[in-house]
């Protein structure tokens, strides 16, 4: 390939819709381009990663026994409705008519078309295990689509379903996968980190999610320093960090805080600590109105608070809401009188239990409450474990000190069990002839997730830094001087031994200066450069330098053949 040839629109600078540093990457690399918010152009440097991470996901998918097929982009609303979803997903569901006003969606996701599938085509326990997957796009339509392939509304993603007649065959299903998902990433060159997940709407038990390690990952897991535990903090189980303490409940105080809302407000105001303040937050819970305490200085965990109350959507009650329904005045609400004033649920998590003389919003305005006491001056309908995991928390395994660290999701693997072929009636007849539901279990793999991940964490001040393993070309063959024509000729010579050697190669015929050249091969990231100057010419020697050590070493054109297919065949495999 020669980039005359190519379309590889590189950009000096960084656009402003770039909104993480992989997406700024992507553009300024020429790999990618903006069609509309969350939908992109894949071009064709960033086209041949992408291939490279199906490649890589297709041949760890047939080594664990998965067949691929292709479900359709469009489905019926009818199966949709049958499984009970139809309604579920708002907004986020693309949906569209055809001519003759019958409804669809674009697939976010497959498991009603697959079960459709299986209950017409397998009847028989004779028939299972079957691993079937697909690389398809999908389409969800994000309220805030961001950083770029990240969180798009179109993306790329790798969906195998598994069907089997037990829960021992479900087990041996999910393990496989669990195995192949691992050395999937790992092949990326990815550090990585499986982490327990809530399973969520889909119900169901265990759930893995695969995270990228990077800064910038909108996840948040938890991991143990001493064990191997880690989950993702939706998930990760809190112990109350506080003790019962002593001390007899005060005479309940209203004390004038004008304008002092926030926890911190609150505490610099009174002088006392986030720990005694009750914060009180507002939920809808399906339809039903919901209270969240929890301790100042903690966060509620929304997950854990839909999965307490058996909710399918848990959606934060806006302020000015309460304030317009129930005259609660923002910044200000609390539990003592609450009930009186709203048709509310009250939940706690369970170190509000601990809290003695705590201070909390008097629900009116400008004041709040001193030495309120739960069981004197409220009460609460269920106290549960509600709160955030933070560094510190201590690891429900072990009891060692957890830490925090910020994650890409780039897999995610489920059991579902039977809650889809119970609704689609996808049954067999076992040995003895009795009609069972199959066990399925779903695993999911974003694929342009993952090439954005790479970048996230592969990358310097110069550019992308990929792996041998997704880059778009392995070596980029550049001449100092276009003009001359024996280094022209010699790297001609260099670039088609290589491509006779089986190296994806690239040559920079452009008539640019060397410079230019240069810092495009650095953003690109292409791994190894192969330099053409005057000791190529007179000593018959080529520069070698590798773009993620920096190293640069000359070789005699001979050699350098044989030293690159060397060192690329051992990068290949993961770095
Ligand atoms: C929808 C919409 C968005 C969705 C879903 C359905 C997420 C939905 C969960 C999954 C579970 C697994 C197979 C591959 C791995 C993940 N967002 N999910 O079901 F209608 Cl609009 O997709 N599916």
């Amino acid at each position: 390939m020669r980039v005359s040839q190519n379309l590889i629109p590189t950009l000096k600078e960084v656009p402003a819709e770039a909104d993480t540093i992989s997406h700024q990457l992507l553009l300024r690399a020429g790999m990618l381009r903006r069609v509309a918010a969350g939908i992109y152009t894949l071009l064709p440097l960033g086209y041949r990663v992408v291939e490279k991470i199906k490649q890589i996901v297709r041949e760890e998918m047939n080594n664990a026994g998965g067949v691929e097929l292709l479900l359709p982009i469009i489905q019926p609303a009818e199966i949709w409705h049958e499984a009970g979803r139809w309604d579920v997903y708002g907004h986020e569901m693309f949906r569209l008519q055809d001519r003759h006003e019958r409804n669809f969606c674009l697939g976010p996701t497959h498991e009603e078309i697959i079960t459709d599938l299986i209950r017409q085509e397998v009847k028989s326990y004779r028939q299972l295990p079957l691993l079937l997957y697909q690389i398809q796009n999908k389409y969800r339509d994000e309220r805030r689509p961001r950083f770029g392939l990240m969180r798009g509304r179109e993306f790329i993603m790798k969906d195998l379903y598994s069907f089997d007649r037990d829960e021992s065959g479900l087990e041996t299903s999910y393990q496989k996968m669990y195995n192949a998902y691992s050395r999937i990433f790992s092949r990326c060159g990815l550090s990585f980190r499986i982490v327990e997940a809530d399973p969520g709407a889909i119900g169901g038990s265990d759930t893995h999610e695969f995270m990228v390690l990077a800064d910038t990952g909108e996840a948040e897991i938890v991991f143990c320093s001493v064990c191997d535990y880690a989950a993702n903090v939706e998930k990760a189980p809190c112990q109350p960090r506080t003790s019962p303490s002593a001390g007899e409940f005060k005479p309940l105080k209203l004390v004038s805080t004008p304008g002092v809302r926030t926890v911190q407000e609150v505490a610099a105001f009174l002088g006392v600590e986030p720990q005694v303040i009750l914060k009180t937050l507002f939920y809808y819970a399906d339809s039903e109105l919901i209270a969240v305490l929890v301790r100042g200085d903690r966060a509620v965990n929304e997950t854990k608070a839909k999965n307490l109350l058996g909710a399918t959507q848990l959606e934060i009650a806006s302020e000015a809401e309460i304030t317009r329904q129930f005259k609660i005045p923002i910044g200000y609400a609390g539990p003592p009188g609450l009930k009186e004033r709203a048709p509310v649920k009250i939940i706690a998590d369970y170190e509000v239990k601990d809290l003695i003389n705590a201070v909390a919003g008097a629900n009116q305005p400008d004041h709040h409450y001193l030495n309120v006491n739960l069981g004197r001056d409220y009460e609460v309908d269920t106290l549960g474990d509600l709160r955030i995991a933070e560094e510190g928390d201590l690891c429900p395994k072990c009891g060692a000190p957890l830490h925090l660290k910020r994650g890409i999701e780039v897999g995610q693997i489920f059991k579902l069990g039977v809650k889809y072929s119970k609704a689609l009636g996808a049954t067999i007849l076992d040995e003895t002839g009795k009609e069972i539901p199959i066990i399925m279990g779903c695993y999911g793999i974003g694929i342009t997730r993952t090439m954005a991940a790479a970048v996230e964490q592969r990358h310097d001040e110069n550019g992308i830094i990929w792996p041998v393993s997704l880059a778009p070309y392995e070596a980029v063959v550049i001449p100092i001087s276009h003009r001359d024509s024996l280094q022209v000729k010699f790297a001609e010579e260099i670039y088609q031994n290589l491509l006779a050697h089986g190296i994806d190669v690239i040559y920079d015929d452009r008539p640019e200066r060397a410079g230019v050249k240069f810092k495009d091969a650095d953003l690109i990231g292409y791994p190894v450069r192969l330099v053409v100057g005057n000791r190529a010419v007179s000593e018959n020697l080529v520069e070698i330098k590798w773009r993620a050590s920096g190293e640069i070493i000359l070789k005699e054109k001979e050699e350098a053949i044989n030293y690159l297919k060397n060192n690329l065949n051992k990068l290949r495999k993961g770095e």
